[in-house]
């Protein structure tokens, strides 16, 4: 069994419906997904807010390489084009891998530069930790500790106080 933890990121167009392909586009691997949050932007602050989620995927079949390519084919799926002069800048959907265990329920570690795992800025952003909180409270950051702790203390602990709940919108439906 292959688990993965995915983080989504939307802030060009049909945001939340963005949210939402990804959703179905990952189809029955689906577990559970998290509530969506408003975030100010990371790392290119000239831009529109996001909205964000992370979700829980499990397929037994599925190679690390298999959730980075399913990543890849939702943000194909909603248009995704990639500015490579602005390398945090706007897009229409982002699915970062965030972690992945392995059968043996261990998490991969990779400095692969196609897929490093842990994702190596997972650490540092309210925008997948708060989320993430939300399907497993209990969860770890291999390498980093309990997401509580990163998101009180570590360096996102600033940024966690704008991170927004938007409980008016949903994933569970793609309708
Ligand atoms: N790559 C390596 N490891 C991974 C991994 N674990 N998951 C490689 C996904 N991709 C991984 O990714 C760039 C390269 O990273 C790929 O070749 C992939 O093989 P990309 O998706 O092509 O480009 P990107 O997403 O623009 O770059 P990057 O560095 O992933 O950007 P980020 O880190 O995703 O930042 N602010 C808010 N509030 N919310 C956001 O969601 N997102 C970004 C994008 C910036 N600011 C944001 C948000
Ligand atoms: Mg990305």
């Amino acid at each position: 069994m292959s688990r993965a933890v995915l983080a989504l990121g939307s802030n060009l167009g049909d945001r939340l419906g963005h949210l939402r392909s990804a959703v179905a586009t990952l189809g029955d691997a689906v577990r559970v997904v998290s509530g969506v949050y408003e975030t100010p932007p990371w790392g290119d602050a000239g831009q529109p807010a996001y909205l964000n989620a992370v979700l829980l995927a499990e397929d037994p079949d599925a190679g690390p390489y298999d959730w980075l390519e399913r990543a890849r084919s939702a943000e194909r799926a909603a248009g995704r084009e990639r500015d490579p002069a602005r390398r945090f800048g706007p897009r229409t959907l982002d699915v970062d891998v965030i972690v992945v265990w392995g059968a043996d329920d261990e998490p991969v570690l990779s400095d692969a530069a196609e897929l490093t795992l842990p994702h190596p800025r997972a650490h540092l952003r309210a925008f997948v930790l708060r989320p993430w909180i939300d399907i497993q409270p209990y969860g770890r950051l291999p390498g980093h500790g309990w997401l509580t702790d990163l998101l009180t203390t570590g360096p996102a602990a600033e940024d966690a106080l704008d991170v927004r709940p938007r409980p008016d919108l949903t994933l569970e439906s793609t309708a």
